[in-house]
């Protein structure tokens, strides 16, 4: 069994101008593509051919001999993760279950955006900024290159990407100015919602 790199669940052009076509063009066709085709490169002839994406990333995890296969794998679920944290005319203040949990655990919409800006900005280097399920309760984490919080028992219900290759051809070096856009723009609480209700039923089960 080999992986096909998901379709965006938009068109190229559909987050524009905020993250240009050209941005996606090279982000998803070029980047989230070759983690896919690395990942199928090192799976073939394994045991790992036969695994779903989740398993081969739960089973590669903090096991040095594994590591490329671990990053090209983390790489390709969080990506898929990430196009589908955003959507065309998303952004602002959430609704629905998520604003009610958001309230609770952050103390107010505003303190969670402070939180995950926070996040976002001082991870160094390459990585991601996460809205999570820790338990009974929402955290913000950030993560280095491919890691994610799947390994740590989280359940992510967000990701924002901050490689430099997600903003550089919008926002070159201003990654708080790609920061404040996708909370205002490109957020899709729609999916954190989704997300939420997927975590609260496997917890129940
Ligand atoms: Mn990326």
């Amino acid at each position: 069994m080999s992986f096909t790199l998901p379709e965006l669940p938009y068109a190229k052009d559909a987050l524009a101008p905020h993250i240009s076509k050209e941005t996606l063009e090279v982000h998803h066709g070029k980047h989230h593509n070759a983690y896919v085709v690395k990942m199928n490169e090192l799976i073939a002839n394994t045991a790992f051919a036969t695994h779903s994406l989740e398993d081969i990333i739960h089973a590669t995890a903090g096991k040095k001999e594994h590591q490329a296969l671990f990053n090209n794998a983390a790489q390709v679920w969080n990506h898929t993760f990430y196009w589908h944290s955003m959507k065309p005319q998303g952004g602002g203040a959430p609704t629905g279950a998520i604003a009610e949990r958001i309230a609770q655990d952050f103390g107010s919409y505003e303190a969670f955006v402070e939180q995950f800006k926070a996040a976002g900005v001082g991870q160094f280097g390459s990585g991601w900024a996460w809205l999570v399920l820790n338990g009974e309760k929402l955290e913000i984490t950030k993560t280095s290159n491919a890691e994610t919080p799947l390994t740590e028992g989280k359940i992510p219900l967000l990701t924002m990407d901050v490689w430099e290759h997600a903003y550089y051809i919008d926002f070159q070096n201003r990654r708080p100015d790609y920061i404040g856009v996708f909370l205002n723009q490109l957020v899709n609480w729609d999916f954190a919602n989704e997300n939420l209700v997927n975590a609260r039923k496997a917890q129940a089960a």
